[in-house]
């Protein structure tokens, strides 16, 4: 097949499901075109099956407001016409699905029909795509998508609650390559993050409020309270410098790394013993996969997608969001025994497997064919 993928080239979740997907199709011999305004975080390597396609604004000034949607719309066209695609795929349905919505329009003038499958992945639903700036336009778009995704039953459900969607969603859960994210032998780093052997807890994240870093830190000093040990904050975000501030006035600082954004995210959970993710909403928690393939147990929030993820009592812990102190208590009873942890440490790997690229991967291409047939 030949698919467009549309996606937001940036370290979040959404375009790091949708490089990898692409990446993964192209390895299976499809012919993958990335359509986004710069080239996706993870998509640094030459491969025969992938191509990409810079979507540029040009300003005038006229415009207060660049209209990118329309230069995307402009490009998927294009793309579509010139290298044959048999379907467009996007990535978060704000604004790529109405982009597609107008390129597939345009495109019928040319006697063109092409295929648009949307993935929802998460606050293109539960946040964004609810404030009534954007929910008819997301409405109409998922609604003329002729087919549609969501990475986890909770979004699936919250897209029917919130919007008037006549449209079937299919669930493709969010997946993870194990040869990537695998546990490394980075004893060295861990020697010097913790040198006295503590307990090191990993957080990762793009710092929105949305995550919650600030839970982060509070579970943190409740932690330090009882057990030794590390925290390594990864990632940026406007909530950086209120966490940073944080760790000051709680004094934990000697015992915190904020090390930004990271590229070799497999390298730093490798370290990990814990990771701690309290977000008030998380339509999958790729990150959490991500740790658990790294055998990197969970404190999580139990809101979203969450519960389809993380198991209670076996791959980590879930508490209700904002409830610190018993996160901080579930967090305190896997790092207190080094048996346990263990175990729990098993467990995560175990439970990050059902979620291999390769099982999740057909997943995808099945559902294309069947767009394709249908459309
Ligand atoms: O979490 C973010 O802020 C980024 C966002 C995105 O779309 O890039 O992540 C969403 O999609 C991820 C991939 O499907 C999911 O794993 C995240 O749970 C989801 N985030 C939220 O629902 C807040």
């Amino acid at each position: 097949m030949k698919i467009g993928i549309v996606c937001y080239p940036t370290f979040g979740g959404s375009g790091v499901v949708a490089t990898e997907l692409g990446k993964a199709l192209a390895d299976h011999g499809h012919q993958v075109h990335f359509i986004t305004y710069s080239q996706p975080a993870r998509l640094d390597f030459f491969s025969e099956n992938l191509f990409y396609h810079e979507v540029s604004v040009s300003n005038y000034p006229l415009f207060d407001y660049a209209p990118y949607e329309l230069a995307l719309s402009s490009k998927m066209v294009d793309v579509v016409r010139f290298e044959n695609l048999d379907l467009l795929h996007v990535h978060y349905a704000i604004p790529h699905a109405s982009a597609a919505f107008m390129a597939k329009q345009i495109l019928a003038t040319y006697g063109i029909h092409i295929p648009v499958v949307t993935t929802l992945h998460g606050t293109d639903i539960t946040l964004v795509g609810r404030d009534l700036t954007y929910k008819p336009v997301v409405t109409f778009s998922i609604n003329q998508s002729d087919g549609v995704t969501a990475v986890s039953e909770d979004l699936k459900r919250a897209t029917y609650d919130h919007f008037d969607i006549h449209k079937d969603i299919k669930v493709i859960p969010n997946f993870i390559d194990l040869n990537r994210f695998s546990l490394k032998a980075k004893d060295h780093f861990k020697k010097a993050i913790a040198p006295q052997g503590e307990r090191i807890l990993v957080h990762t994240s793009n710092f929105r409020k949305v995550k919650r870093t600030q839970d982060v830190v509070h579970i943190f000093q409740k932690i330090l309270e009882k057990v030794p040990a590390k925290l390594l904050m990864v990632g940026d975000g406007p909530e950086r410098v209120n966490c940073e501030q944080l760790c000051r006035d709680l004094k934990v600082c000697e015992h915190t790394r904020f090390l930004g954004k990271q590229d070799a995210i497999e390298e730093i959970l490798s370290v990990g013993d814990l990771f701690v993710m309290p977000s008030e909403a998380e339509s999958f928690g790729l990150a959490a996969l991500e740790a658990m393939a790294c055998k990197v147990p969970v404190i999580s929030s139990n809101t979203g997608g969450l519960p389809e993820l993380n198991i209670n009592g076996v791959t980590g812990y879930m508490n209700d969001v904002g409830d610190i102190a018993g996160m901080a208590k579930n967090a305190i009873h896997i790092l207190e025994d080094d048996a346990r942890l263990a175990v729990f440490k098993e467990n995560a790997l175990k439970r990050a497997k059902e979620f291999e690229l390769s099982l999740i991967l057909p997943m995808y291409v099945d559902f294309y064919t069947e767009v394709i047939a249908q459309s």
